[in-house]
């Protein structure tokens, strides 16, 4: 492998939405070209909040589908499902062992996921880990993710600092590579949280596969104010949120929407940015349902990946348990 490595991965823990399209999916096709990529399904990520065993596994194939559909072909990218590569779980044990709770505590994601449950499971806590071995597994350069993702990539580059400096060079120290635009997608309920597949509230999100019907009704009702003049400013953050989604999905930039909108009521701005997102899902929205129904394709591509996949992880995995001190079977 001589081109530098691309390392991402989406939870199967729902349906996907707006947010993880802009966030991350968007962009992963383009680095094919430039990269060798590997582009996981993390299921183990997604049992850190309990799952239904049949819908985790039918949404791991329905992230496969749409990894397919974003344009991630397996001829240039590594398409695989966590669970089927144990080295990631092994080396999230050993990167535990150099972690400190507080750094885990500290987490933004962790405060705002455990505020969610009745209990709070340790996987939760530990979650940045799994991420991290995930990453340094595979000697990953740089991870396309979204925004929300920067303090974990930060934990992530941490680690692999403080095992090269205690064991020798090991690990490559990766980057975060952020969409172009970089705004965190919100929910279209509440523009002070971010869209997320978990949100139980259907209005909050946009799922990059449901009905056209569905996706410009949403948007018609996403919270706005009351200045009724649009502006790209902190003090309104529902436009604003509204106006970031316009812009990643179209060659405006915030500030020409706002002048391309100025004197605009914000009925007619919703209306026509339904139009911009429905048009900019459909593409992968007629793409998906052609993979998601051949099972036996979607079998081909998780299995070839899971072999090129564990062939890498194996030689960093090796590597780690002999400078640990392990005794070589
Ligand atoms: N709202 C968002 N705006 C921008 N990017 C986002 N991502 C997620 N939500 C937004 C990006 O999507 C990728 C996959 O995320 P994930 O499935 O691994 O977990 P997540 O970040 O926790 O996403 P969700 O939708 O909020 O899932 P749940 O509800 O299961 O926790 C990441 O690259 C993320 O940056």
């Amino acid at each position: 492998m001589d081109k530098k490595i691309v390392y991402s991965g989406i939870q199967p823990s729902g349906k996907l939405t707006l947010g993880n399209y802009l966030g991350a999916l968007s962009n992963f096709s383009e680095l094919q070209e430039e990269y060798n990529c590997l582009y996981c399904i993390v299921d183990m990520h997604s049992i850190t909040i309990p799952q239904v065993p049949q819908e985790l596994r039918k949404a791991s194939l329905d992230v496969l589908s749409l990894y397919l559909a974003a344009g991630l072909d397996p001829k240039k990218s590594i398409i695989y499902i966590q669970s089927h590569v144990h080295q990631h779980v092994e080396l999230g044990w050993l990167l535990n062992t150099i972690t400190s709770l507080g750094q885990l505590e500290r987490m933004t994601q962790f405060k705002d996921k455990s505020k969610k449950v009745k209990e709070v499971d340790a996987g939760l806590l530990n979650y940045p880990v799994l991420m991290a071995a995930d990453i340094l597994l595979y000697q990953t350069s740089y991870v396309p993710v979204g925004e929300d993702q920067r303090q974990h990539l930060e934990l992530t580059r941490d680690l692999a600092q403080r095992f090269n400096s205690r064991y020798s060079e090991t690990f490559t120290i990766p980057e975060i590579l952020t969409p172009k635009l970089g705004a965190k997608i919100m929910s279209l309920q509440d523009p002070s949280s971010k869209m997320s597949k978990s949100d139980k509230d259907e209005n909050a999100s946009i799922f990059i596969i449901e009905d056209e019907k569905a996706t410009a009704n949403k948007i018609k009702r996403a919270v706005t104010d009351s200045v009724g003049i649009i502006n790209y400013s902190d003090e309104q953050p529902g436009i604003k949120n509204l106006i970031n989604i316009y812009s990643s999905l179209s060659s405006l930039s915030p500030q020409e929407i706002v002048k391309k909108y100025e004197g605009v009521g914000y009925g007619v701005f919703k209306e026509e940015l339904a139009q911009v997102v429905v048009d900019g899902l459909r593409p992968i929205r007629n793409k998906y349902e052609e993979y998601r129904k051949d099972k036996d394709y979607l079998e081909r591509v998780y299995r070839d990946g899971d072999e090129r996949a564990s062939y890498l992880a194996e030689k960093t995995v090796r590597k780690v348990f002999k400078k640990m001190g392990f005794i070589p079977k």
